[in-house]
């Protein structure tokens, strides 16, 4: 039988939904459970392109808003030979944030429209599985105070939430939204679940492409 590739599992949010908890505490139970699991990160801060784009976040440099979109998904692109590579070696790829937060974060601002914001990013692979960490504004208030970088502030995540609203409802990706407000253990157990449901289906098919008509 054909070497059964690993899935590529997107978790996306607003700022304090959790993802990043969430991520490792999935890998961590994908490996408990026996299958080759890794984490990845957008942006990836550590290329050269990651670099500018970590600089431009930390408000260390100024970058035009069209070229900052396109770096983010250069970012994501550099990585694509790498993540095929591993999905086919049966990985599967646990990843904290995509080109939904590429969309999303950019149509935020003034003047960018979602379908411009979706282009560069066409053709990526195409996740099995998008987890949704829901969490309401004035929930993810009550998680504390706002960090330092650009985007950190409640009326620009308002924004954001919206555009992702917008993107969840695009029955081409397998989306399911996750009830972000419960206690850690109870979101990782209805995590874990999809998770591996979309383990032992994407097992047997081709990796698609995102965004693009089959
Ligand atoms: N972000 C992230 C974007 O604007 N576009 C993207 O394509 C991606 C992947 O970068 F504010 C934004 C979202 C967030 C910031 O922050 C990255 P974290 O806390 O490192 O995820
Ligand atoms: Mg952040």
């Amino acid at each position: 039988m054909a070497c059964r590739r690993g899935a590529l599992i997107v978790l996306e949010g607003v700022d304090r939904a959790g993802k990043t908890t969430q991520c490792k505490k999935l890998v961590q139970a994908l490996q408990q459970s026996g299958r080759a699991a890794e984490l990845m990160t957008f942006p990836d801060r550590t290329t050269t392109i990651g670099q500018l784009i970590s600089a431009y976040l930390e408000k260390k440099s100024d970058l035009e808003d069209h070229t900052v979109h396109l770096l983010f998904s250069a970012n994501r692109w550099e990585m694509v030979p790498l993540m095929k590579k591993k999905l086919e070696q049966g990985t599967t790829l646990v990843v904290d944030r995509y080109a939904f937060s590429g969309a999303a974060f950019t149509s935020a601002k003034p003047g960018f429209s979602l379908d411009w914001c979706m282009k560069p990013d066409v053709g990526l692979p195409k996740p099995d599985l998008v987890l949704f960490l829901q969490l309401s504004p004035t929930e993810a208030a009550l998680r504390g105070q706002f960090g330092e970088e650009r985007y950190e502030t409640s009326a620009f995540q308002k924004a954001v939430q919206q555009k992702f609203e917008q993107l969840i409802k695009d029955p081409s990706v397998n989306w399911q939204v996750i009830d972000a407000s419960q206690n850690v253990e109870d979101v990782h157990r209805d995590i874990t679940t999809h998770s591996l449901n979309t383990v032992n289906k994407a097992q047997n098919l081709p990796i698609g492409e995102l965004w693009k008509e089959t």
